[in-house]
């Protein structure tokens, strides 16, 4: 598709780079929007969910008579009841023909296979009648033992779904000799062995909760022709089509509506059991009826995500300069595949070689099932494993060859003039610059003054160490081309649609397919349609996340909805200037040749005569004087499928202070310097960052779901759950450097993970290199400082 050159983008005061705050901010600080939970319809019934606490049973008997007893109470609805009609939450990414999928029932009918699964739904007048309700539903258990352990769960012994024989899901491969785009590994780490270096590590991704800050809420009106679902998800789109498929209701009689969302972090990109239960229970009692969940329901059955170990093998010549890459994974899904699932730890498949060269890659994936909650997205989703496992790994090259870290990084990585580079996985990066990025990065740091305040600390013994963390990262977003993702098995397209509604008073209407969920789409899509249009920016209104109004899109994640989602908004009002110059040449008595575009205005070339784009909408809403035969409408709509992942890279530094007393670790300074090319709004790029870096960091020093010996979530509730809040960080420094995305109009790439998936890493680099002098060369996350403190007791201990 040609992209319009003359468009309006030279517009005196270009919107694009613009800080403007967000728009629709206004209505979400100052409670002027309606989230799902604000739902109110005549006649509606609350629900609440009876769920199993054990982690896996068999349920033998359910008894709601007293339950339909209680104050209020309309209907109490179990899985037998609903059986054929509640639909089943879909997994959308098999890995491979073989892959064991169990079958997710919204609610059980007769096998619980982790703690929290829905055993019953009671609906009553009020939210509280019916939690009080689900408290008189018996249910009688037969407890079975359960597997919640990764590495038990490869033995096999104890089965979390004994029909299926086995908790491996899908073993998954890439290999960089057998698609051609390297050599072999074992060779590459025979050789190394012999006279290089061949470096062993295994990582944990511990398990995290997505917690956002809008529990998940659901509100089902089964009662007029077409059913109608608000509900707090990323995904409308995608929930329509897996409700209409998977419970027979034709897709055109269902209309989703995703309000205002707080946050999702790609915890809303699941389709619930809630969700299905809500609606089986809604039909059942022809009644409407809503759900919200509360914040420990919330945190014990949204699904989780990470939760990998990681074992890597990493060879290099004496000179450090890496020659091959083996990553071994065990994943954990939990008690079922989820809507991405195995997917998950896949798209971090081509990650884990990150910025580098080297001749061999090899990675594989076994996903195993254990009976704890699912696991499935959670910001950047697979990417931060990887990008966490990789740069651990350049460390300890580093310090095996007794080098500057970020010198090693600099001998391997793909310099500026190689782009655009092929990588050893197999993906085409189109355009980066990561000397420019970290240059900049070492300079805010101040890196080597930092360097040899550590050795003067090191020298004098002092209690309290200084670490150097590095992370030079790229990643991969911006899900699309959808033909990639079909070649993957992924079951849904990664193209996104928009469409442009030239109003009769110069407003205009964008429709976007994205569903954003904090992100302020409203506001950046308005400045790039302003500028591209050259109309007013609060003349631009944004709708989305209605699938009546905007039937067609495939949602928010993978940081994708800028370079796909607002690249369709461009191509759309690409065509409604060339519809609008029909219009003006005919207006203007010339002939379209010698029409240009510019600032909103169409004007005769070498003259002073001219029309606007609000003088054109209005001629084409009258119809009055169009061209002959031209439909009276410049409206457009477009579609817009990349040929490439989206590469945004950056450099992070991070300085930590470990007390080797207490293992108390404080961070001193953290730098980041990303290149996402194009910034559209750098308000809301920083703010984006800051939300990812402290989710990045958290992970590294205080986040982590813990289970106990029964399959019960102890970190249950946020006392024992420990999410950080500003008060927890210091001030980051920010900045950025920019290499346009070469395949888009805009020259965007993504940001709305990187801060996440580059941070953890900086951090634990920083904290193992303060002490690795005292014999520590890893320390599980989070770092809490009882575990820093024993790791240090420990590496003093080691000869
Ligand atoms: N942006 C920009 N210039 C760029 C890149 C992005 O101005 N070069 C702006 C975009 O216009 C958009 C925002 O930054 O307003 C994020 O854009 P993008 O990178 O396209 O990411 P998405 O909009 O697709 O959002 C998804 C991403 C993901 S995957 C998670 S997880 C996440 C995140 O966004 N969850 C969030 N950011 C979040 N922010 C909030 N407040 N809440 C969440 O749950």
């Amino acid at each position: 598709m040609t992209i319009t050159e003359d468009r309006a983008a030279d517009a005196p005061t270009p919107e694009i780079g613009k800080a403007r705050t967000r728009k629709e901010d206004q209505r979400l600080i100052t409670g002027r929007t309606r989230w799902t939970d604000n739902i109110q319809l005549p006649g509606m019934l609350h629900l609440a969910m009876v769920r199993s606490p054990f982690a896996h049973a068999t349920v033998t008997a359910i008894n709601t008579d007293e339950a339909k007893k209680a104050p209020g109470v309309v209907g109490v609805v179990t899985g037998a009841d609903i059986k054929d009609v509640q639909g089943v939450v879909a997994n959308a990414w098999p890995l491979n023909a073989e892959q064991k999928t169990p079958n997710h029932l919204p609610v059980v009918v007769d096998h619980v296979a982790c703690a929290g699964e829905i055993v019953a739904v009671v609906a009553a007048r009020t939210a509280a009648e019916a939690r009080d309700a689900a408290e008189l539903v018996d249910v009688d258990y037969d407890e079975l033992p359960a597997v919640l352990d990764l590495k038990e769960a490869v033995k096999d012994e104890v089965l979390a779904h004994p029909d299926l024989g086995t908790n491996t899901s899908a073993v998954w491969t890439l290999d960089s000799a057998a698609q051609g785009s390297g050599t072999d590994v074992e060779d590459e780490i025979a050789k190394a062995r012999d006279g290089g270096i061949v470096i062993e590590r295994e990582f944990r991704q511990q398990r995290l909760i997505p917690a956002f800050m809008e529990p998940r809420s659901t509100v089902c009106d089964p009662t007029g022709e077409q059913m109608t679902v608000w509900t707090s998800t990323q995904v409308p789109h995608i929930l329509r089509f897996l409700v209409a498929a998977t419970t027979g209701i034709p897709e055109s009689k269902v209309r989703i509506i995703a309000p205002d969302v707080g946050g999702g972090f790609g915890g809303k990109l699941q389709t619930t059991p809630e969700e299905f239960a809500t609606i089986a229970v809604a039909r059942r009692l022809g009644k409407p009826c809503k759900y919200t969940e509360t914040r420990s329901e919330s945190l014990l059955s949204g699904h989780h995500g990470r939760d990998q170990w990681q074992k890597l093998t990493l060879a290099a010549t004496k000179e450090g300069r890496v020659t091959g890459l083996k990553v071994e994974l065990l994943a954990d899904l939990g008690a079922y595949v989820g809507v991405v699932g195995g997917g998950v730890p896949v798209l971090g498949a081509w990650m884990f070689n990150s910025i580098y060269k080297f001749a061999a890659y090899h990675f594989t994936v076994r996903t195993l099932l254990t009976n704890k909650t699912w696991v499935d997205a959670y910001r950047g989703a697979g990417r931060p494993e990887a990008t966490f496992a990789i740069e651990r790994m350049m460390d300890e090259l580093a310090a095996e060859l007794g080098r500057d870290p970020l010198e090693v990084r600099e001998q391997n990585w793909i310099t500026h003039d190689e782009f655009p580079f092929t990588s050893v996985a197999g993906m085409t990066y189109d355009s980066g610059n990561y000397e420019a990025a970290t240059a900049k990065a070492k300079e805010l740091f101040g890196y080597d003054e930092l360097r040899a305040e550590q050795k003067r600390r090191r020298e004098s013994n002092d209690p309290v160490q200084l670490g150097i963390g590095i992370s030079t990262f790229t990643e991969m977003c911006g899900l699309a081309p959808s033909r990639i993702l079909g070649a993957l098995n992924y079951g849904a397209g990664g193209w996104e649609s928009a469409s442009i509604r030239m109003l009769a008073t110069g407003k205009v209407e964008v429709i976007t397919g994205v569903s954003p969920h904090g992100q302020g789409h409203e506001t950046a899509w308005s400045q790039i349609v302003a500028d591209r249009l050259g109309v007013p920016f609060e003349d631009v209104e944004v709708l989305h996340g209605d699938t009546q109004t905007s039937p067609r899109g495939m949602d928010t994640y993978g940081s994708r909805s800028l370079v796909v989602g607002a690249e369709a908004v461009v191509r759309a009002a690409d065509k409604v200037i060339e519809k609008a110059r029909t219009v003006a040449a005919h207006l203007l008595e010339a002939s379209v040749d010698d029409i240009e575009f510019k600032a909103g205005t169409f004007g005769v070339k070498g003259t002073d005569k001219g029309v606007s784009m609000a003088e054109i909408a209005m001629a084409a809403w009258t119809g009055h004087n169009l061209p002959d035969g031209f439909e009276p409408s410049i409206d457009a709509d477009a579609t817009f499928d990349p040929d490439n992942f989206s590469f945004p890279h950056g450099t992070h530094l991070c300085a930590m202070e470990v007390d080797t007393e207490t293992g108390a670790t404080t961070m001193r300074k953290y730098v980041c310097v990303d290149d996402i090319g194009t910034i559209i709004n750098p308000l809301i790029v920083e703010g984006q960052v800051h939300g990812g870096l402290v989710q990045g960091i958290a992970q590294a020093l205080w986040e982590g779901a813990e289970y106990d010996e029964q399959g019960t979530l102890v970190t249950g509730s946020f006392v024992d759950y420990t999410l950080p809040t500003s008060a927890d960080t210091i001030s980051f420094i920010t900045d950025h450097t920019t290499t346009p995305a070469t395949y888009t109009a805009l020259g965007t790439k993504g940001v709305g993970e990187a801060g996440a998936i580059a941070s953890t890493p900086a951090v634990v680099n920083a904290i193992v290199d303060a002490v690795r002098p005292l014999g520590v060369d890893d320390i599980l996350m989070p770092c809490t400082p009882e575990r820093v403190w024993k790791a240090i007791q420990k590496g003093r201990s080691v000869p």
